[in-house]
């Protein structure tokens, strides 16, 4: 299956490639929106086995078969492929002949250009991860979860034969495996509110069940990860430095961008005064970075555990709304596809306030809407940063991929700048 995209409501698109036998959940719940013809593209599409990722060069794969010994995998390579949508790390899906049955696991490069300290990064997602199991563990009879039905609602990271969480190549790069969590998927785009607000309610569980991880604090993987005013002043330099001669070919942009510096300071100052607690939170919450289960639609398991550090909340709810509410794609090149969907932000506010419960403190709740413009327009930010340097950060797929983005992050903010006081008064009754 390529990707599902139909005309109304909403544009799904799915993040990975995957051979699927039967419709799952979300072609039901798509066909439940459209007429018969479109519902019988659907259904054979979902049955089909093609693939929507690129073919991994020659070399890569080569030095993936290097690699994968070292890790404590029974059983040979069979098949690997490049996987996911994910703008930072080299992503494969491999599968593994074990005496006859098939196994798949997920092995990543860790891009050693974004994160400096793979170690340390890794010290961190082996404490998450050990510490996300054993409260799962402690309330699964509670919530009626098996040992598997756990396995595939926190990432479990394979070792090496020698114990380590990782292993270093002779070149230097940095790679790690997980377990594939199977029967799952993960979304690009919302397809309704009810995806969103499982989305939101995975996050939000997720912040819940690390609110008690034990000192030390965790490593700061990225130093100023969601520092808004510094990603400011990282566009400013950019734009003062011009390394690839692009900044007159986008006044546009950088005059939106200017014109909203205020912006920047309303998540940081709070964070400074102490109104704000600083608490342990993922800080990538995109919409791809959940997993969905295919049967039953729940958002299952959250991934991406690379900025888990200590952070806001508001990062967390901000980052899921600029994904999780645009039913536009995040390179979308007709602006006039991307707003916030007032339905879907009503969905991920339901979905996050229920979830974190009391945990939330009066002094977030009252931002949570504003939340959403901040980081939006800090991801703006970034990728415009990231296209005047010459895109030396994000993954691209074509040129101007940088700034497709940053218009599609800044025509969001300009829509969230209109529907201000629809989402706060959204928030204001929720839960
Ligand atoms: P990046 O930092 O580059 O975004 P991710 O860790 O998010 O990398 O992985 C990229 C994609 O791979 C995810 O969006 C998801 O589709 C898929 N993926 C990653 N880990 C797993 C896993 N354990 N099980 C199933 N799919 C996974
Ligand atoms: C990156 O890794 P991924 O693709 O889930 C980035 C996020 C950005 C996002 C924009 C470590 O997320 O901060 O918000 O792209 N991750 C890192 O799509 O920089
Ligand atoms: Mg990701």
């Amino acid at each position: 299956m390529k990707f599902i995209e139909f005309p109304t409501p909403w544009e799904g698109k799915r993040s990975g490639q995957r051979i699927i036998a039967s419709p799952p959940w979300y072609i039901k719940n798509l066909a439940f929106h459209l007429p018969p013809p479109c519902v019988r593209i659907l259904l054979q599409m979902s049955t089909e086995t093609s693939s929507s990722a690129p073919a991994a060069p020659r070399e890569l794969i080569s030095e993936l078969e290097r690699v994968v010994p070292h890790f404590n995998i029974s059983g040979s390579l069979a098949s690997s492929q490049l996987y996911g949508h994910g703008h930072i790390h080299d992503t494969f899906l491999s599968t593994y002949d074990q005496a006859g049955s098939v196994t798949r696991y997920i092995h990543q490069r860790i891009n050693r250009n974004v994160f400096k300290n793979p170690p340390v990064l890794m010290e961190n997602i082996v404490r998450v991860t050990r510490h996300l199991r054993a409260k799962l563990e402690s309330g699964a009879a509670a919530a009626g979860l098996s040992a598997a039905e756990i396995s595939r609602r926190t990432l479990t990271i394979i070792p090496t034969h020698d114990g380590a969480p990782f292993h270093l190549d002779p070149s230097g790069d940095y790679w790690r495996t997980y377990i594939f969590i199977d029967q799952s998927a993960t979304f690009d785009t919302p397809i309704s509110p009810a995806m969103a607000f499982e989305a939101a309610r995975a996050f939000g569980h997720f912040q819940m069940l690390l609110s008690d991880l034990p000192a030390p604090p965790l490593h700061e993987t990225i130093p100023l990860f969601h520092d808004t005013p510094s990603r400011f002043r990282a566009l400013t330099g950019a734009l003062a430095r011009d390394a690839a001669g692009r900044a007159a070919a986008v006044r546009d942009e950088i005059a939106f961008a200017l014109q909203r510096e205020p912006l920047t300071h309303e998540l940081t100052d709070g964070l400074a005064s102490g109104e704000l607690p600083l608490r342990v939170t993922h800080n990538d919450t995109k919409l791809n970075n959940v997993l969905f289960d295919e049967n039953s639609g729940e958002g299952i398991c959250v991934i991406d555990l690379d900025t888990v550090m200590p952070g806001s909340a508001l990062y967390d709810f901000g980052d899921l709304v600029r994904s999780g509410a645009n039913p536009a794609v995040e390179d979308e090149k007709n602006l006039g596809k991307v707003n916030v969907s007032l339905p879907i932000f009503k969905a991920l506010a339901n979905g996050y306030i229920e979830a974190t419960g009391a945990l939330i403190a009066p002094a977030e709740r009252r931002l949570l809407a504003r939340s959403a413009q901040v980081i939006s327009f800090e991801i703006g930010l970034r990728f415009l940063t990231d296209h005047l340097d010459g895109d030396t950060y994000f993954k691209i797929h074509h040129p101007g991929h940088n700034l497709d983005r940053a218009r599609v992050m800044f025509r969001l903010v300009q829509s969230m700048e209109q529907h201000q006081a629809e989402m706060q008064a959204i928030v204001d009754r929720a839960g």
